[in-house]
């Protein structure tokens, strides 16, 4: 069975908390309203323009079912990258993510300065793919993984359920992958990975409620707003909140390389996107713009690079390189999304 690398928590510095709490609220809203609906309409990003990210279970069953179909018609359309290992335009998604990963140059996606960047500019390039190639028009749902895990079932989400994502797997091939069977992608099979090799291969889940209770409870995201550093803050947002998702799953969600070939990837980095964007509206003069750590995870022989918001981030041919800035506002008007709450 694969393993997602942990990134070991940061020493956990002392912050003087900022939040404004609210313990009234239901899990997942546990913080003031007064926080998370704070806009920032920059550009052409306007109250007019804006796009609303739900929450799976807020979307009806038509705007469901048109989430799938339009993650089907992206598994149907041809590749447009030349990246190893992809013949569908959902794949070229799985091959950059694969690209960002290649140990050669470190996992400089997961373990540097733009490892929320990158992972929020991604989700928004496979929205705008969805919109633009499959006549989607919606957004990406998220996975409010804090609701399920206070709720003692980190599966009751009815996004498991047979006519969407489907469950988890439920046949073991020779290679010992727990082959999902049911739902919208049953028996699909994988061209990308495992890790960074290109074969093909069973769609895999294995969940584990453990691993979801623990690592997605609310406890550890609200333990993550606490930091006002920058890199104590991504730090701890790679940990807990972000094995949560890929750990709970299992199969290919646990692959470091090749994990956005389970289309719940999008879901659970969604929901990702949204635990940062809320951290940065909890100190928005400070954190709306703060980026931090090298650019690389080893030193290379021209030596260290500092992470900057001038920093050109890559998605290996799906688009043209853009700036950290260019993303830490989503609603600067390259991006304009807010969350549902
Ligand atoms: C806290 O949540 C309750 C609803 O449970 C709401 O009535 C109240 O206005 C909220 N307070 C703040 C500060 O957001
Ligand atoms: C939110 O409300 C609390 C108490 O009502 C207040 O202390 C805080 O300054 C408010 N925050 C914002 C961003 O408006
Ligand atoms: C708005 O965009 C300008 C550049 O177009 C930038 O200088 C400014 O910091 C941005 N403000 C916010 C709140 O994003
Ligand atoms: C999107 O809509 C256009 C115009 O109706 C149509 O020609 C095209 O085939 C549709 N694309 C897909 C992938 O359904
Ligand atoms: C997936 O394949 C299994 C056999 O390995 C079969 O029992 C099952 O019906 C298939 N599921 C779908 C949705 O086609
Ligand atoms: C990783 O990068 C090296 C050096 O450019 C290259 O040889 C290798 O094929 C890459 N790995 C993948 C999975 O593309
Ligand atoms: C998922 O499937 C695996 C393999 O069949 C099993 O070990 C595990 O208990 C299942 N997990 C849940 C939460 O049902
Ligand atoms: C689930 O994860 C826990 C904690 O890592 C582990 O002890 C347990 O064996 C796992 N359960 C299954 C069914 O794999
Ligand atoms: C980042 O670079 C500095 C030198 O500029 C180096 O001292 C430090 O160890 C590097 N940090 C990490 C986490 O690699
Ligand atoms: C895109 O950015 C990467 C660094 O992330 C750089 O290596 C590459 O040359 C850039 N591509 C272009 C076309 O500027
Ligand atoms: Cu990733």
């Amino acid at each position: 069975m694969l393993t997602l690398s942990l990134l070991g928590l940061a020493a956990f510095a002392s912050a003087s908390p900022l939040l404004t709490r609210n313990t009234t609220l239901a899990p997942g809203h546990y913080l003031a309203e007064n926080i998370t609906s704070q806009t920032f309409f920059n550009n052409s990003c306007t109250a007019d323009t804006v796009t609303i990210r739900k929450e799976w279970r807020s979307l009806t069953d038509a705007e469901k079912n048109a989430f799938i179909s339009a993650e089907q018609c992206l598994i149907s359309l041809p590749a447009t990258t030349s990246l190893p290992g992809a013949t569908t335009r959902f794949d070229d998604f799985q091959a950059a993510h694969q690209q960002g990963t290649n140990t050669t140059y470190g996992d400089i996606i997961h373990y540097t300065g733009q490892f929320l960047a990158w992972h929020r500019w991604m989700i928004h390039l496979h929205e705008l793919a969805l919109i633009n190639e499959c006549n989607y028009t919606g957004t990406i749902p998220w996975w409010d993984e804090a609701l399920d895990a206070a709720s003692g079932d980190f599966f009751q989400s009815d996004m498991w359920e047979d006519q969407y994502f489907g469950g988890n797997g439920s046949y073991v091939d020779s290679d010992g992958n727990n082959c999902v069977t049911t739902g919208s992608f049953a028996n699909r099979t994988e061209h990308i990975g495992p890790l960074e090799e290109t074969t093909d291969y069973c769609f895999a889940r294995n969940f584990n409620q453990t691993k979801g209770l623990t690592w997605g409870a609310r406890s550890q995201t609200d333990a993550c707003y606490e930091y006002s550093d920058f890199t104590d803050f991504y730090g701890c947002m790679a940990y807990a909140p972000h094995i949560a998702g890929h750990q709970a799953t299992g199969g290919i969600m646990t692959d470091v390389d090749s994990s956005p070939g389970d289309p719940v990837f999008y879901l659970h980095h969604n929901y990702l996107d949204r635990l940062y964007w809320q951290w940065q509206q909890i100190n928005p003069t400070e954190r709306l713009y703060l980026v931090g750590g090298n650019t690389t995870v080893t030193e290379p022989s021209s030596g260290w690079e500092t992470m900057t918001l001038e920093y050109e981030m890559n998605m290996f041919g799906i688009a043209d390189n853009v700036t950290i800035a260019t993303v830490s506002n989503i609603q600067g008007g390259y991006l304009c999304y807010e969350f549902e709450y």
